[in-house]
């Protein structure tokens, strides 16, 4: 089933130098990248992102952590692409995400997790408007 996601390569992603090792896994597992776009969150655009966890301990440090610097952002479209890109960036909490996947590769932070990606078609539709 062709689907779309969203991704977004978070500040610490973007400063590290990751953007082009990032790309090249998902055009190497076989998604199209069908929108790019290299921005800078407006903390009203962060907040709207991250509605789901409006009141949690740690929305702040969220909100400034990522509009701390350029994110790059894309929609790609495969098969099963909400589910198989989910298994690419592996565990939120980097330091317990498996080797192979993204965040278990290239970080050992929480909210400095590398990259994220949409959870649910749901999720897409809504956090694609914000973006794009
Ligand atoms: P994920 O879908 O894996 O990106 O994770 P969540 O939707 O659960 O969380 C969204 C973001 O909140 C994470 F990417 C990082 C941040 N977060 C924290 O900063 N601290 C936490 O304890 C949990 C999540």
């Amino acid at each position: 089933m062709i689907e779309q996601t969203l991704i977004v390569i978070k500040p610490d992603g973007v400063k590290r130098g990751l953007i082009g090792e990032i790309i090249t896994r998902f055009e190497k597992r076989g998604f199209k990248i069908k929108a790019l776009k290299m921005l800078n969150f407006s903390k009203e655009m962060a907040e709207e992102f991250y509605s789901p966890h409006k009141g949690k301990a740690f929305f702040n440090e969220l909100i400034a952590f990522i509009t701390s610097g350029p994110v790059v952002a894309m929609i790609l479209e495969g098969n099963y692409a909400l589910s198989v890109v989910r298994s690419m960036i592996g565990s939120t909490k980097s330091y317990e995400a498996l080797s192979g996947t993204i965040r278990g590769d290239y970080g050992l932070g929480i909210t400095d997790n590398v990259i994220h990606a949409s959870d649910s078609k749901e999720s897409f539709e809504r956090e694609a408007k914000i973006i794009f």
